[in-house]
């Protein structure tokens, strides 16, 4: 599947205007499109037609996109670089930035809903996206990132990174299952999956901000200009990357045993993320 092209075509429809314009700035700059590649490997996991999830998966790239230029903006971490280009608000404005944020994100559900599936499967796949997205998900966690406490624990930032990073991966592994007819208790355990993934994603950035230059992850390493509490903070780098490791490894043997499932292609991804430079 041609993701840049999925994205660049869910948006052709949206009338032409500034604000698409900055959507498009900010989808079309690169990102390591990580969430719908774990939607499709879901899907050809279980031998299904990955078309039938191209919708959900430029819709999760959309959700996640909208995430961060809002992230970035002055009143969030106020950062001058992202995807290897300058922030959404330093390209356009303030204004501009929030309005392509909200453009982003209802916009995916304009294209979610015009997933070629059964209507059943779509309207759970939905209600999954927004959940995963909402305020009992990725908003969810981002509030509580951003009220952190001073003595915060570890479980206190596990929790943090649960549902601000983990939520965000959980939701293309549990729609991928919903769109291959899985059981609800089945979808529930690719939600655990993500929630492992989530931590190790975010250990290892948290890792990767203190080890690579803003360069060469192609956004501004703002944590330590924001005195922000990590995993790295509190546990130390060498502990932090053994934590990892030991997530990484629980992600592969989960995946490893879900019934009716090839798994060499995600576990394959999740050591091409494990992998990651940036
Ligand atoms: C503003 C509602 C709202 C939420 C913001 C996503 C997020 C929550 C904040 C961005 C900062 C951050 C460290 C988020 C954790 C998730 C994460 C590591 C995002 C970056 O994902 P990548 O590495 O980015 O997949 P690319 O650019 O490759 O797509």
């Amino acid at each position: 599947m041609d993701i840049e092209k999925l994205l660049t075509d869910s948006l052709s429809d949206v009338c032409g205007s500034r604000v698409k314009d900055s959507m498009l700035y900010s989808l079309t700059a690169g990102g390591k499109r990580i969430r719908p590649n774990l939607l499709f490997a879901v899907l050809k996991g279980y031998g299904i037609d990955e078309a039938c999830g191209a919708p959900f998966a430029a819709a999760i790239e959309m959700i996640h996109t909208y995430s961060l230029i809002h992230d970035d903006l002055p009143a969030m971490d106020n950062d001058d670089l992202r995807r290897g280009r300058p922030t959404n608000h330093r390209q356009f404005d303030e204004a501009t930035a929030i309005l392509a944020g909200d453009g982003l994100l209802t916009e995916a559900f304009h294209t979610a809903a015009g997933a070629p599936v059964p209507a059943e499967q779509a309207v759970k796949a939905i209600r999954i996206l927004s959940e995963m997205a909402g305020p009992d998900g990725m908003v969810y966690g981002q509030c509580l990132d951003m009220n952190e406490a001073a003595d915060s624990t570890y479980d206190d930032i596990r929790k943090v990174h649960k549902y601000k990073t983990g939520c965000l991966l959980s939701a293309p592994l549990m729609i991928g299952a919903v769109l291959s007819g899985r059981s609800d208790s089945e979808v529930e355990e690719w939600h655990q999956v993500g929630d492992l993934l989530g931590l190790a994603f975010q250990i290892q950035d948290d890792i990767l901000d203190i080890t690579a230059t803003a360069e060469e992850l192609g956004k501004s390493n703002s944590d330590a200009r924001n005195e922000k509490i990590t995993v790295v903070t509190l546990l130390g780098e060498e502990r932090s990357r053994q934590e990892m490791k030991n997530l990484y490894a629980e992600c592969r043997s989960r995946i490893a045993k879900f019934g009716g499932f090839e798994s060499d292609l995600l576990i394959g991804m999740i050591d091409a993320i494990e992998a990651r430079a940036k």
